[in-house]
């Protein structure tokens, strides 16, 4: 690979900040908290000390500021693990790249990624409204296969992988799991669980509206393969933290039951608890 890249590759806007995220290496702090929903970014921020930068562009909103003293960064999204490419990839550049220069920095900066988003849960027993902690994590949406470094197996996989009963979605499936806690709010969460993540909010997750889904048990084959949630952002989070060496933790809400057919009774409120429940937690 080129040390130099190219302008077609490291795209930049006008003032030098990133294509997608159009900011500059000094609008963002080391601690991240990313949130699907744009509207969450000031839900969040409303709880700084002051909010120092406020940048937005298509579904990417970004607040950053200081939480009891310490700089800290809110960014949306938007839905989906194509979003979270573009998320990892000019995150990192803004603090891995020379961005005047286009040219790799010697030093690595890892930043600490904290998604903080919605789910629902597809084990029977996991209540609506709880705090759900991440640990291992199925992508159904193929990305990182585009990234032919990126290997991961541990039990989990290897029992998901020989047990998957869907043969044409079988190529796309990756793994990844939380590297360590880094939110000391790890312990505290009701539910640790294994989550999967999909390209999509209907079919991709059992739904069926007009249209079918891949058969009337595809929650009950996931519960049984051990999965707890469903989202559509952590495997992309997980998979690429891991090859660009950043650190990530995924805790959702769990909006709805699944397996109960129950939907939180006020999201907005459930929304509020959730994010007073991370930043309590947060910052030391
Ligand atoms: C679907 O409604 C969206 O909600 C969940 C899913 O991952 C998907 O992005 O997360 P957020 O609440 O963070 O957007
Ligand atoms: N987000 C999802 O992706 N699925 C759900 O069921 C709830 C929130």
């Amino acid at each position: 690979m080129l040390n130099k890249l190219a302008a077609s590759e490291l795209v930049l806007n006008d003032d030098g900040s990133v294509y997608h995220l159009n900011l500059l290496p000094e609008d963002i702090a080391q601690k991240i908290i990313l949130v699907g929903d744009p509207d969450r970014v000031p839900k969040v921020s409303k709880y700084f000390d002051k909010i120092e930068v406020r940048k937005n562009k298509r579904e990417f909103y970004t607040h950053t500021g200081t939480l009891r003293g310490e700089r800290i960064t809110v960014m949306s999204s938007g839905i989906g693990t194509e979003n979270i490419d573009i998320v990892m990839n000019e995150l990192d550049a803004l603090v891995n790249i020379d961005l005047k220069n286009k040219e790799f920095k010697t030093e690595h900066t890892a930043l600490e990624l904290f998604r903080l988003g919605t789910c629902g849960s597809v084990n029977a027993d996991i209540e609506v409204d709880s705090m759900l902690v991440t640990e291992n994590v199925v992508g159904l949406d193929g990305l990182l296969h585009f990234y032919p470094d990126y290997e991961f197996e541990n039990d989990f996989s290897r029992n998901f992988l020989d047990k998957f009963p869907y043969e044409k979605i079988k190529g796309m499936l990756y793994f990844s799991d939380w590297a360590e806690d880094i939110s000391g709010y790890y312990k505290e969460a009701q539910y640790h669980g294994n989550t999967a993540t999909f390209p999509g909010f209907y079919a991709p997750q059992g739904r069926q509206l007009r249209l079918k889904a891949l058969d009337d048990q595809f929650l009950e084959t996931l519960n049984d393969l051990g999965v707890s949630n469903f989202e559509m952002e952590t495997s992309a989070i997980y998979g690429l933290s891991k090859l660009l060496a950043h650190k990530a933790l995924t805790v959702n809400n769990v909006v709805a039951n699944r397996r109960r057919g129950e939907f939180v009774a006020d999201h907005h409120t459930s929304e509020k608890r959730m994010i007073e429940w991370v930043l309590e937690r947060i910052i030391s």
